[in-house]
C-alpha cells in the first residue's frame, strides 16, 4: 500500500523514488521539532505528526490546474441553487436566536453570516475529509512551493489542540488545512475564532454558535460596516463602455448620472461608494458592490466568490433571483440536476462511477461523449442543453 502510494507519488513528482521514500519522515520528523521549538507540547507534535504517511490526493490537488474554466453561471447555479436557499432559510430558522446574537455582537447582516456557512460547507454537511497535519506534511515535505507558509499553518493547528480549542481527531477539512463549519484555515482560527457558546473553547468544527460567531467576527474585522448594503444589481445602458470594477468606486448618484438604474426598478440612491461589476459582459446582470462586498472577497479573494455569498445572503432574506439572465441560451444546473444528469449518463452506457453531483474529468468526457452522440458540438460542460437532450428536467 505504502509502496504503491509512494510510487504514485514518485511518477506526480518526477523524482526519484529513493529520494522520495529516505526524505519523507526525515523531513516529518523536523516538522516535529519545529513544532516543540514554537511551543506545543511534544506529546501534540508526536500523536498528530507520528502516523502520517504521503498524502497523494492532497499532493495533486494542490498542483491541479483549473484546466477547465467555470463560466460565471454554472458556478452561481450550483452554489445558489433553489435546495440551498431553501435549506438556509431552515437553518437560519433553527439557529435564530445564534444568528440574531452575532448580528447584535458583530454588526453583520445574518444573512450573509448564513449564506458564508451555506456556500463554505452546505451548513456543515461538506467540511472536507483530509487529516490536516498529514495535508500539511505532504505540502510541506513534497510539495515545491509555499512550504513556509504551511509550515506555519501546521504550528497554528497544533497549537489550536495544544491550547484545548479542539482534539486532534477533528482536525479535519479541505487538501489546503481550512476546516469547521466556515472553514478556516488554523491561523485564522487562531486569531478570529470566538467562543460564542461560552463553554471555554473554540470549536468551529462541533459548535455551530462558535462557527457562526467567529465568521462575523472575521467579517467584521474585514471592515464589515454594520446597516449599509453589500450589493444591489443593476442594469446599464445598451453598449456601456463606462468604468467597471470593484475598487473603482464612486457614489451611488455618480452611477445613476452614468445611465445605471437598479434592476428592480428602484430608484438608485443612497451612501456609500460602489464599483460596478459586470461578470459576464454589460448584456449580462450588472452588481454595484459596496465595502461590505470587499469584506465578503476577503473571505476567498475571488469575486465569483463573493458574489455567490452575496446573491445566497439576499435569497436567505427574501430577495428573488437576478431579474436579468445571463446571457447564454445554455444555463448552469443545480446540485440536483447535476446528479440526475450523471444518471442520465450512466443510463444511456456511459462508465463514470458512481453518481455524486461531483462534474470532474470523467463526467466531462462522458458528456462530450453523450454530445457527439447526438450531433451537438462536444463541449464536456454540464448544461441545461445536454440535460433536456437526455431526458433531464
Ligand atoms: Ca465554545
Amino acid at each position: 500500500m505504502r509502496t504503491a502510494l509512494l510510487a504514485g507519488l514518485v511518477t506526480l513528482l518526477g523524482i526519484g523514488p529513493a529520494a522520495a521514500a529516505a526524505n519523507f519522515p526525515a523531513c516529518v520528523a523536523g516538522l516535529k521539532q519545529s513544532a516543540v521549538a514554537a511551543g506545543v507540547d511534544p506529546t501534540v507534535a508526536a500523536q498528530a505528526l507520528d502516523r502520517v504517511e504521503p498524502d497523494e490526493r492532497v499532493l495533486r490537488l494542490s498542483q491541479a490546474q483549473p484546466e477547465f474554466k467555470i463560466p460565471i453561471w454554472d458556478y452561481l447555479a450550483f452554489l445558489v441553487d433553489e435546495q440551498r436557499v431553501a435549506d438556509g432559510r431552515a437553518m437560519m430558522a433553527k439557529h435564530d436566536a445564534t444568528l440574531r446574537a452575532a448580528e447584535q455582537r458583530f454588526g453583520v447582516d445574518r444573512h450573509v453570516i448564513a449564506a458564508v456557512w451555506g456556500v463554505e460547507t452546505d451548513y456543515g454537511r461538506e467540511a472536507g475529509g483530509n487529516y490536516i497535519p498529514q495535508a500539511y506534511a505532504t505540502l510541506i515535505c513534497l510539495g515545491n512551493r509555499r512550504q513556509d507558509f504551511w509550515r506555519s499553518e501546521l504550528i497554528a493547528a497544533l497549537e489550536l489542540v495544544d491550547r484545548g480549542d479542539l482534539p486532534l481527531e477533528q482536525l479535519y477539512g479541505s487538501w489546503a488545512g481550512a476546516f469547521g463549519q466556515t472553514q478556516f484555515i488554523p491561523s485564522t482560527y487562531r486569531r478570529l475564532a470566538v467562543d460564542f457558546d461560552g463553554d471555554g473553547r473554540r470549536d468551529l468544527v462541533n459548535s455551530i454558535p462558535d462557527a457562526l460567531g467567529s465568521t462575523a467576527n472575521y467579517l467584521k474585522r474585514a471592515g464589515w460596516r454594520s446597516g449599509a448594503p453589500w450589493m444591489i444589481e443593476v442594469k446599464v445602458p445598451k453598449g456601456y463602455k463606462g468604468p467597471r470594477g470593484r475598487k473603482d468606486r464612486a457614489p451611488l448618484s455618480t452611477w445613476a448620472q452614468r445611465g445605471v438604474t437598479r434592476a428592480d426598478g428602484a430608484a438608485l440612491s443612497g451612501k456609500g461608494q460602489a464599483g460596478l461589476l459586470l461578470p459576464a459582459g454589460p448584456k449580462g446582470p450588472g452588481f454595484l458592490v459596496f465595502k461590505n462586498f470587499d469584506a465578503i472577497y476577503s473571505y476567498n479573494a475571488a469575486e465569483s466568490y463573493a458574489l455567490a455569498i452575496s446573491h445566497l445572503a439576499d435569497r436567505l432574506a427574501g430577495y428573488p433571483p437576478f431579474r436579468t439572465p445571463w446571457p447564454t441560451d445554455d444555463p448552469g444546473l443545480s446540485r440536483a440536476e447535476r446528479l440526475e444528469l450523471q444518471k442520465l449518463l450512466i443510463a444511456r452506457g456511459h462508465d463514470i462511477g458512481e453518481a455524486d453531483g461531483k462534474i470532474g474529468p470523467i463526467t466531462r468526457a462522458a458528456i462530450a461523449e453523450a454530445e457527439k452522440q447526438l450531433g451537438m458540438p462536444a463541449t464536456g460542460r454540464a448544461g441545461r442543453k445536454i440535460y433536456r437532450a437526455l431526458g433531464g428536467g
